[in-house]
């Protein structure tokens, strides 16, 4: 059994009835357990249990080592667990308009204000029985990294691993692409399956992937979305306290991105120490590639749900 936690998971999840004074929530993360993209929920769930003493509590289960990243969204429709921290990239597959979540760069408080959010929550409660409780890292974008150098705007001949992300961009650069979890990247650089792979700028290092990367593809790209994922009839079982403790810190973990321009020139400085030359191919080129990512990845959502696609276009002016 490749994933004994979620299979000693699966249909054992029942939250306890919101009568009871303190519910005990189970949480997953769709990315490695204190990596990038996992740490601030993990300090969202630290915080929950500090100030939900007696009212609501998290149990954190952990990341991939207990569910494979591209079942955590539907482990949370059907109720396997209560909580995830998940990128809508991950479950494109129960709704399509999850992929249009790396379009829409504004902040989370705008987005609340300007009714993009609620929108969005009333997407994943019809398709994911959800509540989309925090959107995180809207201001980290994502790169092309490669292992071959490219002198003009072609990923012809070249094999590139993608999530739902990059996936449009990279075939109308020519590339071919292979999709993969975040946990087969190294080992499929290594071996030469991939010549290249899409990331965020943050969280290269964490899995080792400087060893086997040498480029970094300009310009940065589209806006990283990690959300906080709810299912909905845990949500609704809750007491309004309980609503209140994890809707404050949700608040509160959004506004932990105001630490993500520092860690961005961070990760740039020590990517270029590690020996990863960035590919610019000047403003032209730029200009090209973010005029046809931002095209295709319209382009994309709206064939798959023209309705919904082309109002979440329309809120995300872009
Ligand atoms: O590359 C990925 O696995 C991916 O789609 C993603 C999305 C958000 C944050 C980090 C990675």
């Amino acid at each position: 059994m490749r994933f004994p936690l979620f299979a000693a998971l699966a249909g054992s999840m029942i939250a306890t009835a919101a009568s009871a004074q303190e519910v005990t929530l189970r949480a997953v993360t769709s990315f490695a357990e204190g990596t990038q993209f996992s740490k601030n929920f993990e300090r969202f769930i630290q915080k929950v249990n500090a100030d939900g003493k007696g009212v609501v509590q998290i149990n954190y289960i952990g990341g991939p080592r207990a569910m494979p990243p591209f079942e955590v969204g539907n482990a949370v429709r059907t109720k396997v667990i209560d909580i995830a921290n998940v990128t809508g990239a991950f479950y494109t597959n129960l709704m399509p308009e999850a992929d249009a979540l790396k379009l829409i760069g504004k902040p989370a408080d705008a987005q609340r204000k300007d009714g993009t959010f609620a929108f969005i929550e009333q997407l994943h409660n019809q398709k994911l029985n959800a509540h989309y409780l925090a959107r995180q890292f809207h201001n980290v974008p994502f790169h092309i990294y490669m292992n071959k150098k490219i002198d003009k705007l072609d990923l012809t001949g070249l094999k590139i691993r993608v999530t739902p992300v990059y996936k449009d961009v990279v075939e109308a650069l020519g590339g071919t692409t292979v999709t993969t979890a975040p946990g087969e990247v190294y080992t499929a650089l290594e071996r030469g399956v991939v010549d290249g792979y899409g990331w965020p700028i943050t969280g290269v290092f964490d899995l080792g992937w400087e060893k086997v990367t040498k480029f970094r593809l300009e310009p940065a790209f589209y806006s990283v979305e990690v959300g906080v994922l709810v299912n909905m009839d845990v949500w609704k079982g809750l007491t309004d306290a309980q609503r209140k403790v994890l809707s404050d810190t949700a608040l509160w973990l959004e506004g932990l991105d105001s630490e993500n321009d520092a860690l961005i020139k961070a990760e740039r400085d020590k990517q270029t120490a590690a020996g990863i030359q960035p590919i610019d191919l000047g403003p032209a080129a730029s200009k090209e590639f973010l005029a046809k990512a931002n095209e295709v990845g319209w382009a994309s959502v709206i064939k798959r749900s023209p309705e919904n696609g082309a109002k979440l276009r329309q809120l995300s002016g872009n």
